[in-house]
């Protein structure tokens, strides 16, 4: 990780945890918005202006947070808007690099970065921290805007007025209460559980976010039972972004090395019928690469030491 702007040789991929053992996320730094006039953000955020060509999104395709803003990125029609880099899955001894393989860029043009942690030195000198993805990069500043992913899906869903597509609001005002109550257990539950089960570092915490995510994986398929196409009705809502990245994960990834193994998401019918749905809409089944995140996934050292990459399944092979 950085500290004071200088990466740590220190540094250890495996993460941090409480005294149960329970694997604990760390807090985003930089939180600016971005809105149609330059005008505050929704909670008073400093925001620059919606522009075309000034923004960039670094992505890795193994990364759940990073998927979904790139999804977002897709559902509001802003590829031509937005530029993105794609990092190398596979975890360096400096984090995230740019790197030879397939479908991610071998190199950054923006300020010649070998590292993600590059733009976060680059951007404030005195940085300390973990240097994730996603991070929305400021062009013209050259400097990151903000590194949050719940943070740019709201920004790309509703910062970039009339630059970006009006069909879909993946929050509208009248599913605002569900769509947080949602967000909320899902995160708990799901995103950040399916961690907290590869990560405990306890048998007691690994089995208190197993029960968890097969409680909600539970809840969810029974919430499809009634035919709806998305978790909250006929609307695609940021809900369904949040579940769909981990969903897609799962069965390729997170069955094996986070040993979430009581079942496969292809057991729950309407889960996987929840799944192809998604996939079906135009451009988001490119931005699911099963190899980054096969690659990515069983990389991490500390889980899985020599690296190796299991043979199956992949998006044909789990029916979708
Ligand atoms: N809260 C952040 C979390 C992002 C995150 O944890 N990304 C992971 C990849 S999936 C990462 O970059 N990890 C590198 C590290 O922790 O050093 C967000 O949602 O944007």
């Amino acid at each position: 990780m950085l500290v004071n702007g200088k990466w740590d040789a220190d540094w250890q991929p495996i993460q941090s945890a409480d005294v149960d053992g329970r694997f604990v996320r760390q807090n985003s730094v930089f939180r600016d918005w971005i809105t149609p006039d330059g005008s505050a953000g929704p909670e008073g955020q400093s925001a620059s202006p919606a522009e075309a060509n000034r923004y960039h999104l670094i992505v890795a395709y193994i990364c759940p947070w990073a998927s979904r803003t790139l999804m977002v990125r897709t559902l509001k029609k802003l590829e031509s808007v937005i530029s993105v880099s794609v990092v190398d899955p596979r975890l360096s001894d400096q984090g995230w690099r740019f790197g030879d393989f397939l479908g991610a860029n071998s190199h950054d043009t923006l300020i010649g970065a070998n590292y993600v942690h590059e733009f976060y030195s680059h951007t404030d000198q005195n940085v300390s921290g973990r240097a994730t993805v996603p991070v929305l990069w400021d062009k013209q500043a050259g400097r990151i805007i903000n590194n949050e992913s719940a943070d740019i899906v709201r920004i790309l869903n509703s910062g970039f007025g009339d630059l970006a597509s009006p069909s879909i609001d993946l929050r509208p005002k009248t599913l605002l209460e569900d769509i947080e109550t949602l967000n909320t257990q899902l995160y708990g539950a799901l995103n950040n559980g399916v961690y907290k089960a590869g990560f405990a570092s306890t048998q007691f915490a690994y089995e208190e976010a197993n029960h968890a995510i097969f409680e909600m994986l539970d809840v969810l398929e029974a919430r499809l039972s009634d035919g709806r196409k998305f978790l909250l009705g006929a609307t695609l809502t940021e809900a369904d972004v949040r579940a769909f990245v981990t969903l897609i994960r799962f069965d390729a990834a997170y069955v094996g090395l986070f040993k979430t193994n009581r079942r496969r998401i292809a057991d729950y019918p309407n889960l996987s019928g929840f799944l192809k749905t998604i996939l079906e809409i135009p451009g988001i089944r490119e931005t699911v690469r099963i190899d980054h995140i096969k690659a990515g996934y069983y990389s991490i050292k500390d889980l899985n030491p020599n690296g190796l990459i299991p043979d199956g399944p992949d998006l044909q092979a789990l029916g979708l």
